[in-house]
């Protein structure tokens, strides 16, 4: 056969399936090349988009700061939001996701409370053809139950507080732990990320580690019955988040010692009442932890139902906060 024949042949063919991508055939005329103006209208935009958002709850500074975010940037973009908050319930979590299966909305973003517990119900979102976006929180599931996860590299964010701590007190501490929410892959994480760096610190030791749930009325509880058993032998706090500090401060004050300089303290998030502690000389560092995710989240969403390649995983970019920067930094945080 004759390559001009097998051309038209080929041709045919094409205008069967449709447009053939210019990477593969690159070679061939301009007839067999997609027509950008009709690809570009096939393109979804941003006001096409709905999308069901699964929220854990209202936890911390942080949590709202992200619903914000999420909510704020929906009705810039004017995509459709469906949000639910779970008030700190898996099962609510799952029930909203189910939701929004039947709504058959473009994409599902979903903050998972814990790691675990999520197979069955984002199969059924993969069965129904709905991808999942996991934003701030990641979930012990197999990758091909989730298109992307966008957040925080917990792991470094525990190690960085150690690395911090391990300077603020020259190497020589008894830590209590205030742990987030457990099961959750931000208290997993920063509590291995800590642990890893203070390996390399034999003076410093945690004496105590308990659940503050991510609140300040746990945190404050919790460090209540820690100063309770453990009394001035205690020279530092590590919290896995800014309100659980900012409970600890309490805390400790009501004790009768000077947080932030009788015991240290450390925590993760930078949230506004984080600096303000810096700023009265009551809290020695903040991790920060991003939470204003809502730009990233719906381009991503975006990306996904036009069938563009996203990554497995988008990092947030974060640092390290001291009380000698709070104030001129104050002004500038969002949250
Ligand atoms: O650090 C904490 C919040 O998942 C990263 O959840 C988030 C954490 C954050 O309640 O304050």
């Amino acid at each position: 056969m004759k390559t001009s024949r097998i051309l038209l042949l080929f041709a045919i063919f094409a205008s069967f399936i449709g447009p053939v991508s210019c990477s593969q055939q690159p070679e061939l005329s301009s007839a067999l090349q997609p027509n950008p103006d009709l690809e570009s209208e096939a393109e979804k935009s941003y006001e096409d988009l709905i999308i069901g958002y699964a929220q854990i709850g209202a936890e911390s500074e942080w949590r709202a700061a992200n619903t914000i975010s999420i909510r704020e940037t929906a009705e810039q973009l004017g995509v459709e939001l469906r949000f639910l908050d779970a008030q700190q319930k898996q099962e609510n979590q799952i029930e909203a996701v189910r939701k929004f299966i039947v709504q058959k909305v473009d994409v599902i973003g979903i903050s998972p409370i814990v790691e675990t517990g999520w197979d069955e119900v984002f199969q059924e979102a993969k069965d129904a053809g709905i991808p999942i976006i996991l934003v701030d929180r990641r979930a012990a599931v197999p990758e091909d139950l989730y298109v992307s996860y966008l957040g925080s590299d917990f792991l470094e964010e525990g190690r960085n507080a150690a690395r911090v701590m391990a300077k603020l007190v020259n190497g020589q501490a008894n830590i209590v732990e205030l742990v987030g929410t457990i099961g959750s892959a931000p208290a997993n994480d920063r509590y291995t990320g800590f642990r890893e760096i203070l390996k390399e610190y034999p003076g410093m030791q945690i004496i105590a580690s308990q659940s503050g749930d991510f609140t300040r009325a746990r945190g404050r509880e919790v460090m209540a019955d820690f100063l309770k058993a453990y009394e001035n032998t205690i020279t530092a706090v590590y919290a896995h988040n800014d309100d659980m500090a900012l409970g600890a401060i309490q805390a400790i004050e009501e004790f009768g010692l000077r947080p932030g300089v009788d015991i240290k303290i450390v925590s993760v998030d930078a949230a506004r009442g984080a600096f303000e502690a810096m700023i009265a000389g009551k809290l020695n560092a903040t991790v920060e932890c991003n939470p204003l995710l809502g730009p990233q989240f719906f381009e991503l969403a975006l990306d996904v139902v036009n069938d563009k390649p996203v990554p497995k995983w988008v990092p947030s970019i974060e640092t390290i906060f001291f009380p000698e920067d709070a104030k001129e930094i104050l002004p500038t945080r969002k949250y």
